[in-house]
């Protein structure tokens, strides 16, 4: 018999690596009300009106802005309840989640 179809492996992966945490980012638009996004930054991810006001202005002149990283679900819950909320008022706001590197 072959000794390479039979060996035993002798290297072994150890160590399970973490899970990659998930960026919320907040897309701008030319719709929703500057003071809506600030609201909605508050109640959805615990910011105090300067944080919130902040994130807003940076997605409206920049495009897009990252708002925090969580867990995947914890990411994606979030950002799936801050777009209903905008669509809840008939406007186009997007929250939309990627992998960190
Ligand atoms: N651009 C919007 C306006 O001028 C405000 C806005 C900012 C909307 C950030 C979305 O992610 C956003 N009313």
């Amino acid at each position: 018999m072959s000794n390479i179809a039979t060996r035993t492996p002798t290297k072994v992966k150890l160590k399970t690596e973490r899970p990659r945490l998930h960026k919320v980012i907040l897309v701008n638009d030319d719709y929703t009300p500057r003071e809506f996004v600030v609201t909605v930054l508050k109640a959805e991810f615990r910011m105090n009106e300067d944080q919130a006001y902040r994130v807003m202005m940076t997605a409206h002149r920049r495009g897009a802005c990252v708002v925090a990283v969580y867990a995947k679900d914890v990411a994606e819950t979030k950002a799936t309840r801050a777009t209903e909320a905008g669509r809840s008022k008939g406007y186009p706001l997007l929250f939309t989640t990627e992998p960190e590197e």
